[in-house]
């Protein structure tokens, strides 16, 4: 695209597109950990529109003036050809607060690479954030009424000039015009209005190409495609999967990176009351189709929700589709013809914790006795930090010792009551953990000079997520936008996954 065509779609697309609204309405992305010697949250505002204006909120913990530079990696361009970092500097109306902003000029996964210097050492860390274009509103129709005015008056004007200088020109003041210089005149403003006429129709012509190019990258909701079905094998019932069939072709294999040691993590969620859950991990069967044996979960209607991470760019997605479950087959023991994922996990959750209260405590019941205590928070609102603090105490009260689940702490998902909200959280972050280590290995892969896919690093991260004995937790995420949420939360101890499910009310 030359210069001058990018400036003109990126004002006309900054008119278009205003309200953020994210693939599965979530696309803020929130970080929690080290950065270096420095524990720090870091809050990315992800522009709706592509080029875009990220903003950047740094809190690093430290006593010490710090010196905070924040950078945009792009998936494709070499770390060589980046801009210089810019610094995030400490915001007036808060103390310890490093805020600046960065621009995502192209479509595609970008990390955020975020830098701290001071005494007690440097720090850097990848957040990847991806930059898509997630909405188009349409042209108002008093602007397109007045932009229609404006370019008639336009060309009228523009017509009487060039038959006034055509066929008057030429004559001394106060001469009556002749037929030669009116038909010279004519003639002149017919040809004028002819090459309007002309680039009013290139420039419809251009404008269409544009629009379907920004279309094209448009990802107003889940993406890419999701097609579902059951069918019941061997005393299993195996839902099986096919993703972006439409969006890539019949004959493409979809490049994913593992996340967490698994290509698709998939939450199957029960619709009108049916309070199942599950989190499972399909396995690929071809270039884009997927299985998984279901576990016992009743018969009904599902929402499937998949996370995935491309391989060629770094970006995530969330895909979704809605099947019903046919009744769990009885009669014959599964012949186990598709191994079960040791990962997966489901439950029912008959009595969801209501944690609507301000500044109490929220307490989730296990039948085991456990308990998952949500730690008193604010009233809940929209783009305001949800306070996702837990702890798990043990049948007797005692904290309980948790271990890693799939190399996190804890994993949860949240959701609008409507679906129209999806978010995969830990407590590193809600990020993709598969996208961060493709950031890491290209920084480590151009560093040193090496190639940049070669060794994609899918460490278990042990090192995030305070994946140490501990019984509290803390998940950060802003909710989106003003609804009713359910949020499910896992963690596991002594060997057991265990689900539990909190609903709240968010205020605008
Ligand atoms: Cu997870």
């Amino acid at each position: 695209m030359s210069r001058s065509r990018f400036f003109f779609a990126f004002i006309v697309l900054c008119l278009l597109a205003v309200n953020a609204r994210a693939h599965i309405g979530s696309p803020d992305v929130f970080f929690d950990g080290k950065i270096g010697p420095y524990p720090a949250k870091v809050t990315i505002r992800v522009p709706p529109v592509v080029p875009g204006r990220a903003e950047i909120d740094v809190r690093p913990v430290s006593n010490r003036p710090l010196q905070v530079s924040i950078l945009p990696l792009f998936s494709k361009t070499s770390l060589k050809n980046s801009p210089p970092p810019e610094p995030a500097l400490p915001a007036p109306e808060e103390a310890g607060l490093y805020r600046g902003d960065l621009w995502l000029m192209r479509s595609g996964g970008y990390s955020v690479e975020v830098k701290i210097h001071g005494d007690a050492g440097d720090g850097v860390v990848q957040i990847p954030v991806n930059s898509v274009a997630t909405h188009q509103l349409p042209l108002p129709r008093y602007l397109a009424v007045a932009l229609i005015g404006l370019a008639g008056l336009l060309v009228i004007g523009g017509l009487a000039i060039v038959r006034a200088a055509a066929g008057e020109s030429t004559l001394p003041p106060d001469t009556a015009l002749d037929s030669s210089h009116r038909r010279k005149g004519l003639i002149a403003a017919t040809f004028t209005a002819f090459l309007c006429l002309g680039s009013l129709a290139g420039g419809r012509y251009w404008w269409n190409v544009e629009e379907a190019s920004f279309r094209k990258h448009l990802r107003e909701g889940a993406w890419p495609d999701l097609a579902a079905e059951v069918h019941t094998a061997g005393g299993q019932r195996i839902l099986h999967l096919t993703v972006g069939e439409t969006t890539f072709g019949p004959h493409y294999t979809i490049p994913l990176l593992t996340d967490h040691g698994k290509l698709l993590h998939l939450f199957l969620i029960g619709k009108d009351g049916n309070s199942s859950v599950a989190h499972l991990h399909p396995i690929r069967q071809g270039g884009k189709v997927f299985e998984v044996a279901l576990p016992p979960l009743p018969e009904g209607d599902y929402r499937i929700f998949v996370d995935l991470t491309l391989s060629d760019t770094g970006l995530s997605s969330t895909t979704t589709a809605s099947i019903h479950l046919p009744p769990v087959p009885s009669g014959s023991t599964p012949t186990d013809n598709l191994r079960v994922d040791p990962d997966d996990s489901w439950a029912t959750c008959t009595t969801p914790s209501v944690a609507n209260a301000a500044d109490a405590v929220s307490a989730y019941h296990f039948e085991d006795g456990l308990q998952l205590l949500w730690k008193p928070h604010p009233t809940l609102r929209a783009r305001h930090d949800a306070g996702l603090q837990f702890e798990v105490r043990d049948a007797a009260g005692q904290p309980a010792t948790l271990e890693p689940y799939m190399g996190m702490i804890s994993h949860a998902a949240v959701m609008r009551a409507d679906g129209g909200v999806f978010a995969h959280l830990h407590p590193a972050g809600n990020f993709s953990m598969a996208a961060q280590s493709f950031f890491e290995s290209k920084v480590a892969g151009e560093a040193s000079g090496g190639a940049t896919s070669s060794g994609m690093m899918d460490h278990s991260r042990m090192h995030h997520g305070g994946a140490t004995a501990s019984s509290a937790f803390e998940l950060p995420y802003e909710f989106p936008s003003a609804g009713d949420y359910h949020l499910w939360v896992q963690f596991k101890t002594a060997g057991q996954v265990h689900t539990a499910r909190f609903d709240v009310t968010v205020a605008p």
